[in-house]
């Protein structure tokens, strides 16, 4: 970390408060001028407040990727340890996976300000307008079977969905099973889940994740408006840098968790999940759609229906909910 990175870490860690320029000198052993030339060009991304007694205030973080906010949010840890965050790319996913060809990707964050083919499941398209969301991809490496590469997208939802409420502990989060989350029945966030593979077992999954933050101007594509949302229509937004971060850390929490059974990440989602008894559109893989009631999911991420036949259980496949706009 540089000198400024220090001071930046200072001021995140007492973020509302004020720091005092000659503490934040001592601190780092250099002279007040360089305290101040350090805060001037850090003035030119963010938002620092001079106090009268000579001391600094960071009031609210940037919104955009800043490495440096990133860095000290994050923390120590292995995922999301090496970041990388690009002004434009096809896809955060695509990139990730081409920096995991030389066997080398795990802890890997890929974000960028937009994307021009962010990509949804099964080919379908990820609109990703330029610095309205968060578009990131963090590669993990867990050692699992494929049989279970399913429940990494549980796990990423249930990460997701805590890392939002730690920015807003009452926002009416719920979850479609398996991989969207909704807002008051509307898309906030989609999840992409990519794995790389061969006959050897699973290498790396790829967790794609975007979050709709701010609505673009002139409101969304007329093929998504009446289906997605933004988080600003619900709560101050965070710093994406800020959210990245808590995103990466909670990742690596259930990860962890994991590695002792997957029961205890099952039950962080099954939180998020819309009650049971909802009427859901269950969409076979070949699209087939069937209409089945929602009974929960099970502790190996399974998706439990009740059906004319009976109750299902069903590992791969969609399902939809009626929103305030129809089926999302
Ligand atoms: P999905 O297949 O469940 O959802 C895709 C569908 O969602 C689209 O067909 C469209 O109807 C709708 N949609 C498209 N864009 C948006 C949007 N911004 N907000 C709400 N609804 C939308 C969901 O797939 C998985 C999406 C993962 C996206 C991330 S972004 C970072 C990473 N890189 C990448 O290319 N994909 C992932």
């Amino acid at each position: 970390m540089s000198t400024r990175d220090d001071i930046l870490q200072m001021l995140l860690e007492h973020r509302g408060e004020t720091v005092s320029g000659e503490w934040m000198s001592d601190q780092l052993g250099i002279s007040r001028a360089a305290v101040c030339a350090h805060i001037r060009v850090l003035r030119g991304e963010m938002e620092i407040q001079s106090k009268t007694n000579g001391g600094y205030c960071l009031r609210a973080l940037p919104d955009i990727l800043h490495p440096a906010v990133y860095r000290t949010l994050r923390g120590s840890g292995e995922i999301g340890s090496r970041a990388l965050f690009l002004p434009e790319v096809d896809s955060t996913n695509a990139e990730a996976k081409r920096r995991c060809i030389d066997g080398r990707g795990a802890g890997l964050l890929v974000a960028a300000d937009t994307q021009s083919a962010g990509r949804g499941r099964k080919g379908r398209t990820w609109v990703s307008a330029p610095g309205q969301g968060l578009w990131m991809s963090l590669v993990v490496k867990p050692s699992i079977d494929l049989s279970e590469v399913q429940k990494v997208t549980l796990l990423t939802a249930a990460a997701v969905c805590d890392a939002l409420r730690q920015c807003d502990a009452a926002l009416p989060l719920q979850v479609k099973w398996p991989n969207d989350i909704l807002l008051n029945g509307k898309k906030l966030c989609g999840i992409l889940c990519e794995m790389i593979s061969d006959l050897d077992g699973v290498h790396f999954v790829i967790l794609g994740i975007g979050i709709n933050l701010h609505t673009p101007p002139g409101g969304f594509a007329p093929d998504i408006a009446d289906k997605a949302t933004a988080l600003e229509e619900y709560t101050a937004c965070p710093g994406r840098a800020e959210l990245a971060a808590a995103i990466s850390k909670k990742v690596e929490e259930y990860l962890k968790i994991w590695e002792t059974g997957f029961a205890p990440v099952a039950r962080a989602y099954r939180q998020y999940l819309m009650p049971a008894g909802t009427p859901v559109r269950v969409m076979g893989y070949d699209g087939t759609p069937r209409e089945a009631v929602f009974a929960g999911v099970d502790d190996d991420g399974g998706l439990l229906v009740d059906t004319q036949t009976g109750r299902e259980r069903i590992i791969s496949g969609e399902i939809a909910v009626r929103g305030r706009n129809g089926y999302v």
